[in-house]
């Protein structure tokens, strides 16, 4: 399998389930955005966009969905909720809540905050209180009392859905609104940037960008 990644971007859920599963990779590091820097990825996905993921005829730019083929694929494994179980409405929603409904706004705040400053900066403000206000949906689960100590968002247990929410919190820190974390979300984050497997992850796309662009463009290779 191989998997096309940019530091710290939302590839980082593939790379961090594949850490979770234990399976076998091969990584792509790029420099962010690959379109500027490194166009000739346009022929791997001429999207353009971060994932790309490729396991045999299969390719696929989604990364949430690449994680779900991952645990629906590498079974009997812990991150996946099967549809027998109570909690597989919830999982599902919390799987596509941390792309489609977090990850979202923070795409705002990092336009315009980080990568383009000074041209909407009220723009960046409004959607880092949108965020913030979403967040509280993450909040409220964990502090239900169907999820009793577990610690997680769903099932009693770390699943795919936490890596998907995870993701988002990983972003967030990246775009210094962890500040505002309410406590259980900040516990969280914590518990969920401790796990082995998300700072196996951590390790594995650390990168001398300089130093691989000149030596051999732009492959990193596990
Ligand atoms: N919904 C997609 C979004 C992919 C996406 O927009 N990725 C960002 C990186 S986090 C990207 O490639 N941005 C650079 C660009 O659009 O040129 C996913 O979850 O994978």
């Amino acid at each position: 399998m191989e998997l096309w990644h940019c530091p710290d971007s939302r590839s980082f859920r593939v790379l961090w389930a594949l850490e979770e599963l234990g399976l076998p990779y091969e990584l792509h590091l790029l420099p962010f955005p690959p379109r500027a820097h490194a166009p000739e990825y346009l022929a791997v996905n001429p999207l353009g966009t971060i994932p790309a993921f490729r396991d045999g005829a299969t390719f696929m730019t989604e990364s949430v969905a690449i994680v779900q083929y991952l645990i629906s694929r590498h079974q009997p494994n812990q991150l996946i909720v099967p549809a027998d179980d109570p909690a597989y409405g919830a999982w599902l929603n919390w799987l596509y809540f941390g792309e489609a409904t977090l990850t979202f706004p923070q795409t705002l705040i990092l336009r315009y905050r980080t990568l383009e400053p000074g041209r909407a900066e009220m723009v960046a403000d409004d959607y880092a209180r949108w965020f913030m206000s979403r967040l509280r949906h993450v909040d409220r689960a964990l502090m239900q009392p169907a999820q009793p100590g577990s610690g997680w968002l769903c099932a009693g247990r770390f699943t795919a859905a936490d890596i998907s929410v995870g993701y988002a919190l990983l972003l967030a820190d990246f775009l210094k609104l962890s500040e505002r974390f309410s406590a259980p979300v900040a516990a969280y984050w914590a518990r969920v940037s401790a796990r082995p497997a998300f700072l196996a992850a951590k390790r594995a796309q650390k990168i001398d960008f300089a130093a691989a662009l000149a030596a051999s463009g732009v492959e990193g290779r596990r």
